[in-house]
């Protein structure tokens, strides 16, 4: 490996922009990490967050060999052994709990902390198939908006963001961009720039990409169906719609058209707080103002009724005929267009019992603590639920039982790895060869090494490795290469969009950009091949067939909506141990209306106890104008620190969402009170 020079190297965190990186090596180390002016969305401009990961990188704090635990559960106190007493540790126990539990008494959990196919579903989903453990439902994201937006379009195929430049309005619906998704906020400034393009932010916060938008719309937690089907009701009224795409391109239009009658704008304003007056202006310049784009965001999908939301949102461009226009349409998330093939990657052929149970991410806690057979052992990689999951003091008590194995892959000693009996040091992306394919613009990019493994850390498919061989699996499979996976997870006949992508392709350009087609004229993988306004198949999954506002879940009898959501210099838990990332954080906020904090005896800056029947937080409030009244925001996922109650997911309900057993993180209700 070169120790000098600047290496091609890609963002492995689970954010839309995947940046194209060059990072700067000298005397072997990295020095400097920039964003690479060649790639063709990214165009060079990265994030803080990254700019700064040689922090992270070289972190004193870094893992650099396995530990095994030798004080109580959760306090962190360890000593270093082998890899070869660490792996012979870990599969004589499994070897013993498969013999008296049987193996689904074995529970993988794992999430995208690095994006890397292989990395993220890879040889580790090999592994567990095999082993014949219990399967995990990786929900706690994007799943009910992902299920909701396939009722519509069949797939996440959205339109290319690359086109979004020439739109001439854009509706941030959901999505905090500036920190989530910079560089839509670069081509949505470049259509301002270009076309004197408006932007529009519906939030229920006015954050910071509200703050830049031309017209912010608050609205309230949970209601942004009700809000998109008045909107739905005045394009009908008043003849916006395109009446040819809807002949042509979409099913269930006529009923659509009677069914949205009871959501008038009087009746849509006392559902989600938005005054009369601003839902027609927002229909109206919607329906007159061509291209217009939506991006979707995750932010009214963490909810109760998230898919339904989602789904109800997705049908909008479709009534006014946008889809067809360059610059128009909906982008909730693209990663139809790179779809690898999964089957070749993941080898569910290795599991042999069909039947073995499957357990929901978002009810880790649930599972840990009721679960019957129970999981007796329980292996962590790519997350942190104890600072990330929903019902956090739950999750934590799970964690602390003492029969349960914990096994805690990562590069550093998070939260959830003090809960560990075994930690096992991870490599960082930049040490690894992995594929990565973007979920918002459409190129795929290779990472091969460019530093050697930090101390004796290891990346997960090489972990997997070890342990198959330990536990004496012989099957093929189990010993290929990353070249060897990253060649069978490309060679994908069902995706037309990623023809002519290979492993020599990824190696020659380091940006291969899938064979995007418009959408329309074509046929959609939806059953009936046009955009379902009314669903078939949602009436047989037992949902209402029609996009429709359904309320929130009671969730007790608190004053406040809960909403807290990721902020801009951690990407969820990671860099919250960063000091840099820290220091520029500082601490967790709490953001209430004025009106709320009069009623309260509230003042700014005061400390504030946040509670409900799941946990307490005690947190800084910025009292204004920032949120509607009987709502409070707060953003990043802190955990309990220096004696300071901040672990905001203690507050979380680990509810399930109507779609895709997806998470509810923003549908909860909370007390406040000043300490
Ligand atoms: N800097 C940074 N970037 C990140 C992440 C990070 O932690 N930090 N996380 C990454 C990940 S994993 C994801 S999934 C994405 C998520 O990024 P986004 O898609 O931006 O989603 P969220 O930030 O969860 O929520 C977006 C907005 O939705 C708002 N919101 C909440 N409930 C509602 C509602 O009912 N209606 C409406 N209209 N708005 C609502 C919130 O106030 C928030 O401003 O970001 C990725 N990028
Ligand atoms: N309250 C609230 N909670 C939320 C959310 C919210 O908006 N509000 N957002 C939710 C969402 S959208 C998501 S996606 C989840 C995300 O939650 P997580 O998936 O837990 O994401 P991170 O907190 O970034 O943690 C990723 C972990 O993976 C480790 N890691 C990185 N690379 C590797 C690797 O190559 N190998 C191994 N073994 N480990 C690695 C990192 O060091 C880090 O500890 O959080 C969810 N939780
Ligand atoms: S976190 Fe997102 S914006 Fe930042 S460098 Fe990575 S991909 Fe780019
Ligand atoms: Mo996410």
């Amino acid at each position: 490996m070169k120790s000098n020079g600047i290496f091609h190297s890609v963002c492995p965190l689970d954010c839309p922009d995947q940046c194209g990186l060059l990072l700067h090596k000298e005397d072997g180390k990295i020095i400097k990490i920039e964003g690479d002016p060649n790639h063709p969305v990214t165009k060079g401009h990265i994030c803080n967050k990254v700019r700064n990961m040689t922090e992270r990188i070289y972190d004193e704090k870094r893992l650099k060999y396995p530990l095994k635990r030798t004080g109580p559960k959760g306090e962190g106190t360890f000593t270093r052994i082998s890899w070869e007493e660490a792996i012979h540790t870990i599969t004589s126990r499994w070897k013993q709990l498969i013999q008296t539990d049987g193996p689904e008494s074995i529970l993988p959990y794992s999430f995208y902390g690095n994006m890397g196919r292989l990395s993220a579903e890879g040889m580790d989903r090999r592994f567990f198939h095999r082993l014949g453990a219990s399967q995990l439902d990786r929900t706690i994201c994007s799943s009910a908006g992902s299920v909701g937006y396939k009722y519509t379009m069949g797939d996440s195929l959205g339109m290319d963001p690359e086109e979004t430049i020439h739109s001439k309005l854009l509706i941030f619906w959901g999505i905090n961009a500036v920190c989530t998704n910079m560089h839509q906020v670069a081509l949505a400034q470049k259509a301002r720039k270009q076309n004197g393009a408006k932007i529009i932010v519906i939030d229920v916060h006015k954050n910071q990409t509200a703050r830049l938008a031309d017209w912010f719309i608050p609205i309230l937690p949970g209601t942004d169906s009700a809000l998109a089907l008045g909107l739905m009701h005045i394009l009908f009224a008043e003849n916006l719609v395109d009446q040819a795409f809807l002949q042509q391109y979409t099913v269930g239009h006529e009923e659509l058209r009677v069914h949205v009658l009871q959501y008038d704008p009087v009746t849509v304003s006392g559902i989600t707080g938005v005054p009369v007056e601003d839902i027609y202006q927002l229909a109206r310049m919607y329906g007159k103002t061509s291209p217009a784009y939506i991006r979707i965001g995750n932010g009214p999908q963490h909810h109760d009724n998230g898919g339904m939301c989602i789904r109800t949102i997705s049908c909008l461009p479709a009534l006014t005929g946008q889809w067809q226009v360059k610059g128009g349409g909906a982008i909730k998330g693209n990663s139809a267009y790179l779809a690898i093939n999964s089957t070749n990657l993941q080898r569910p052929d290795l599991l042999q019992n069909k039947n073995t149970r499957v357990i929901n991410m978002n009810v880790l806690g649930e599972a840990l603590l009721a679960l019957e057979p129970p999981v007796k052992s329980l292996f962590v990689y790519g997350t942190n639920p104890a600072v990330v999951a929903p019902e956090g003091n739950k999750v934590r008590k799970g964690l602390e039982r003492e029969d349960l194995f914990t096994i805690v892959h990562d590069l550093f000693l998070t939260e959830t790895a003090k809960y560990a009996d075994i930690v096992l040091p991870a490599t960082s992306s930049f040490e690894n060869t992995d594929l990565y394919t973007s979920y918002w613009h459409q190129y795929a990019q290779l990472q091969q090494p460019v530093m050697e493994p930090y101390g004796e850390a290891k990346s997960n498919v090489e972990v997997f490795r070890l342990l198959a061989k330990e536990m004496g699996f012989d099957d093929a499979p189990l010993q290929e290469t990353e070249a060897e996976m990253i060649a069978q997870a490309l060679e994908n006949p069902r995706n037309q969009y990623l023809e002519g992508i290979n492993f020599e392709t990824l190696i020659q350009r380091q940006y291969t950009k899938s064979t995007i087609k418009p959408l329309f004229p074509g046929v959609l993988p939806t059953p009936s091949g046009k955009i379902e306004l009314y669903s078939q198949k949602m009436l047989e999954d037992g949902y209402p067939p029609l996009p429709t506002y359904l309320p929130l879940v009671d969730d007790g009898d608190f004053p406040f909506m809960f909403v807290p959501g990721p902020t801009h210099n951690f990407l969820n838990s990671t860099f919250s141990n960063n000091q840099k990332h820290v220091a520029l954080e500082k601490e967790p906020r709490l953001h209430m209306n004025l009106k709320d904090a009069l009623a309260a005896g509230v003042e700014d800056g005061d400390l504030i106890r946040v509670w409900n029947h799941r946990g307490e937080c005690e947190l800084k409030v910025i009292v204004g104008e920032n949120v509607l009244p009987g709502v409070v925001v707060t953003q990043g996922l802190w955990a309990d620190n220096h004696n300071a109650k901040q672990l905001i997911n203690s507050l979380t309900p680990d509810r399930i969402a109507d779609m895709g057993g997806g998470a509810t993180f923003f549908s909860g209700r909370v007390g406040v009170e000043k300490v």
